[in-house]
């Protein structure tokens, strides 16, 4: 089942259409399976998500980023913590540089457009979910990708 972060932030009912956009630096080949991810979320959900490429002012930035880089939340180098997103109203998703990267699902890497999928649930207030299957379940392997599940649409439809 799925669950929401403490005290249940969430975008603003004005804020259905969010702008994102991919900061100076971003690998060029993450843009396609990001924007992707976007695209099903915005599919099965009441948002709209559009690329800008005023990334001062989006309301999501999306970045490759490693170690200590100012947040309070460092990367740790190859394994351990993959990426992260920031709950409502925050809109940072940043993606661990050190680790292996791909866009195709390859057993030696990470699934760009998987993790995306994950971190923007995050970004749009989802927590967790006990449901295996769920993009938001908390397990996640080399070479593995998935799509979203009715828990996690159910997620968002019951948060907003
Ligand atoms: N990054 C964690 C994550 O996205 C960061 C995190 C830990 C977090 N606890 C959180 C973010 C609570 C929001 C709320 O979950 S990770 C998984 C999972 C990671 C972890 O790189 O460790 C997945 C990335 F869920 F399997 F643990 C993707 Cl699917
Ligand atoms: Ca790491
Ligand atoms: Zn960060
Ligand atoms: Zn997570």
């Amino acid at each position: 089942h799925y669950s929401f972060f403490e005290g249940e932030p969430r975008w603003p009912a004005s804020k259905y259409s969010l702008t994102y956009a991919f900061l100076p630096g971003t690998r060029a080949d993450a843009i396609n399976p990001v924007s992707r991810a976007f695209q099903t979320w915005a599919a099965n959900t009441h948002f709209k998500f559009s690329r800008t490429e005023d990334y001062v002012n989006a309301d999501i930035k999306v970045s490759f980023e490693s170690s200590d880089h100012g947040d309070g939340f460092p990367f740790d180098g190859p394994g351990g913590t993959l990426a992260h997103a920031f709950a409502p109203t925050v809109g940072m998703f940043h993606y661990d540089a050190a680790e292996e990267w791909s866009v195709i699902a390859n057993p030696a890497a990470f699934h760009l457009e998987t993790l995306a999928l994950h971190e923007i649930g995050h970004l749009l207030g989802l927590g967790h979910s006990s449901i295996e299957g769920a993009i938001m379940y908390p397990t996640f392997s080399l070479g593995e990708s998935k799509g979203l599940h009715g828990d996690d649409i159910q997620g968002i439809k019951a948060l907003y």
